[in-house]
């Protein structure tokens, strides 16, 4: 089985930003685990644990799929999780182009038989998941003030220019992610 999703890589510009973002926020350990940085994507579709064959199914369904390039724009910082936040995320500029490329992507996992979740997209990029009841109060606080104070974070534009498919390795020390392929978009400058 392999345990695999679909996401953007991001450009290093971007990825700089989300790195100082990072440090600029509270996120003591281990309560809170900030994701390294070369684990920073934006994810399209989880796939989750699969036999291989469908995977490689997907893989060409993927190879197969078209669509342009575009430009990305990150915005803001949050948490997801309401009143007991579990992670930290950049957002992203609403974007058609990135909206329909997720759209595309859904339906080659639908056309090779994988059932993707059909949620509503919120296209972010996760920074850090944490455990909220291990927080005493004085974190708790200088976490939300800093999600707060770094609300104004703005990224980009940057070209995306492919997509990628990865495995996921679960392990004592966090995930960690392989890319399998990447799909060039059309009309990519870079
Ligand atoms: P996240 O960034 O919001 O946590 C690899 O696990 C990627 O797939 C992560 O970026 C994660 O999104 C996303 N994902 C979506 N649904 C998931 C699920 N049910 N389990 C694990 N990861 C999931």
């Amino acid at each position: 089985m392999i345990r695999a999703f679909v996401a953007l890589p991001l450009p290093v510009t971007l990825r700089q930003r989300l790195m100082l973002v990072q440090s600029l926020l509270h996120l003591p350990r281990p309560a809170v685990r900030p994701v390294p940085p070369e684990n920073l994507h934006l994810t399209l579709a989880f796939v989750g644990e699969q036999p291989a064959p469908l995977v490689e199914d997907l893989h060409h369904a993927l190879e197969a799929l078209r669509a342009q390039a575009f430009d990305l724009t990150l915005r803001g910082v949050s948490a997801f999780g309401g009143r007991t936040p579990r992670s930290v995320h950049a957002g992203v500029e609403p974007s058609e182009p990135l909206a329909r490329l997720q759209r595309k992507v859904l339906r080659a996992m639908d056309e090779v038989g994988l059932d993707p979740e059909r949620r509503r997209f919120t296209p972010h990029v996760t920074l850090a998941r944490l455990d909220w009841r291990r927080l005493d109060e004085a974190d708790r606080t200088r976490l939300l003030r800093g999600i707060v104070d770094q609300d104004g974070f703005r990224a980009g534009p940057a070209e995306i220019a492919a997509f990628a498919l990865y495995r996921s390795h679960l392990g004592r020390e966090g995930p960690h992610y392989d890319e399998l392929a990447r799909y060039g978009l059309e009309g990519a400058l870079a």
